[in-house]
């Protein structure tokens, strides 16, 4: 019984400060080979007789040995706790890498901030275009070179459906369903069959543009372009319009600007010429208005498209497009910043 008495003084007096300690303590008192363990086999040698009375006091020192432990064991826990929260907070934090747009993302969406600006809406529509709106609405002829399988991909034949090789495809569905005033910017990724190198892809992306009102006419189609290049490339860069051909417009024309990089004295950006092409551009044909009921004699529109990739080329100077593509970090991560 005084061993008992001293076993329980131990038990109340026992602290810990780890969980070696608190290990210790079990095994001492609550372990196969422990006290609690080998109190309980004395009860062999105690008389008959006295054996309840024993038998109590036994089991309230079994009882104050586990609930000791359990205890010790909350009081490390909550000390473990108390030593997480003791943070340093001064300590600079882990850096969080921040994504960036992608270049062309980038150049995409100020092109088409600087048209939303002069009043164009954005209007998108399928990468999966029919032959209709694709082509024949567009007034391409069915034996133009860019129908060929050389140059377009065909999803089915006959009939066909194929990867949109401009997103013209858009302008005519909103012709479709809409009447004039139309003022619209169509950004968007197109497809067209060529071996894929520094210049060339199978995908690239444009910006097209349709204006089609009363009394729409070159002059507006000029200033529009104008205030493009002056908003995008700085004022003091140059334009210059030159006669060209398109199918879908009439007169047609390629517009240059003063090259960006020398400022028009001549470079092998510009290959010395001063001036770098930039888009394409023209009054809406006739036949395309009549094309989705449009009458030609009361209305009359301009259209431009343009490239993202030569534009991206030009303001940040990159001169191989499959880079846009490659997904490579060194190249995406030059554009950190922009916006
Ligand atoms: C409709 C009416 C007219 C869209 C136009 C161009 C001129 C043009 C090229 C420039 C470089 C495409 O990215 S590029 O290869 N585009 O030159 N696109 S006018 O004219 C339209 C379109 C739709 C209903």
């Amino acid at each position: 019984m005084s061993q008992i008495d001293q076993y329980k003084k131990d038990i109340k007096g026992y602290s810990a400060k780890n969980a070696d300690e608190v290990e210790a303590f079990r095994i001492k008192y609550l372990g196969t080979k422990g006290i609690v363990k080998n109190v309980m086999g004395e009860m062999r040698n105690v008389p008959n007789e006295n054996k309840k009375e024993f038998g109590l006091i036994l089991n309230a020192f079994k009882i104050a040995a586990e609930e000791r432990y359990e205890v010790l064991k909350e009081q490390l826990s909550s000390s473990e706790e108390t030593a997480a929260t003791n943070i340093d907070w001064s300590l600079p934090g882990d850096p969080m890498p921040v994504g960036t747009r992608h270049p062309l993302s980038i150049v995409r969406n100020q092109m088409v901030s600087i048209f939303k600006r002069l009043g164009f809406a954005v209007a998108e529509g399928p990468e999966m275009e029919d032959d209709w709106h694709n082509f024949t609405a567009l007034n391409l002829p069915e034996n133009h070179p860019a129908r060929d399988m050389q140059d377009t991909f065909y999803l089915n034949q006959n009939p066909d459906y194929l990867l949109r090789t401009h997103t013209s495809s858009v302008q005519a569905r909103i012709m479709e369903k809409q009447k004039p005033p139309i003022r619209i910017v169509c950004p968007g990724r197109v497809y067209r069959n060529e071996t894929i190198s520094a210049r060339a892809h199978c995908f690239f992306h444009q910006v097209e543009g349709l204006y089609v009102d009363e009394n729409v006419s070159f002059a507006d189609l000029k200033q529009t372009l104008y205030f493009f290049v002056q908003e995008m490339f700085g004022k003091g860069v140059k334009v210059r319009f030159r006669p060209s051909y398109f199918p879908f417009t009439e007169p047609s024309a390629e517009m240059d600007i003063s090259c960006t990089v020398c400022g028009g004295t001549g470079c092998s950006l510009c290959k010395h010429t001063g001036w770098v092409e930039i888009l394409g551009c023209g009054m809406v044909h006739p036949k395309l208005l009549e094309n989705f009921k449009i009458d030609s004699n009361k209305y009359t529109g301009f259209a431009f498209g343009m490239g993202v990739e030569r534009i991206c080329q030009l303001k940040f100077r990159v001169n191989d497009l499959r880079l846009y593509s490659q997904n490579d970090i060194r190249f995406l991560r030059q554009f950190t910043g922009a916006v």
